[in-house]
């Protein structure tokens, strides 16, 4: 189950390209990737940092899980990302502990990767998300 690194932290922004804008200017770092993932409800964007990422998100409407967030708390950090190098036996681990799961069965990320999303209302006031990633 060994969370193996902190894959990305997601900052929820109102504006991606003004939040990529930032980035690139006062940190010189550019996004690797940029897409829109309907099924979450965002356009996100990945800029590496070291081994990890930030992710921003941006809500596709207000009526989406970051949409909603945006409304309530404003722009901030949103949620962290652990790679795991085998996402079901991480969630069979979870479950097994009484963790809170919002996704009992994987979905599909940004990047095609195996995602899931552990409730934050259950440990540390925080949204984990579970990533599968080929630990080389
Ligand atoms: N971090 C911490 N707390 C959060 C939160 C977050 N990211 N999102 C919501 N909450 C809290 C709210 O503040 C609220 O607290 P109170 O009850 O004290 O007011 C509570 O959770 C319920 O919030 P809500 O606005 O009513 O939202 P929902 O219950 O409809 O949904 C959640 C909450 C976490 C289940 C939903 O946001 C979700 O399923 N998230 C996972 C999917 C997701 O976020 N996808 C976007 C990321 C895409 C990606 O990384 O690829
Ligand atoms: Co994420």
């Amino acid at each position: 189950m060994l969370p193996y690194n902190i894959h990305h932290v997601a900052l929820a922004v109102e504006d991606l390209d003004e939040a990529i804008a930032g980035f690139a200017s006062q940190y010189a770092i550019e996004p690797l990737s940029r897409e829109v993932i309907e099924e979450q409800g965002v356009e996100e964007a990945m800029i590496a940092v070291g081994g990890s990422h930030i992710q921003l998100l941006e809500p596709l409407g207000p009526d989406t899980p970051v949409g909603k967030f945006l409304a309530a708390k404003g722009p901030g950090m949103h949620h962290i990302a652990l790679a795991v190098a085998d996402i079901e036996e991480a969630l069979e681990h979870l479950k097994e502990q009484g963790a809170r799961l919002i996704d009992e069965k994987p979905r599909i990320g940004g990047g095609g990767h195996k995602i899931a999303f552990v409730h934050p209302k259950a440990l540390a006031g925080t949204l984990i998300e579970l990533v599968e990633v080929d630990h080389g």
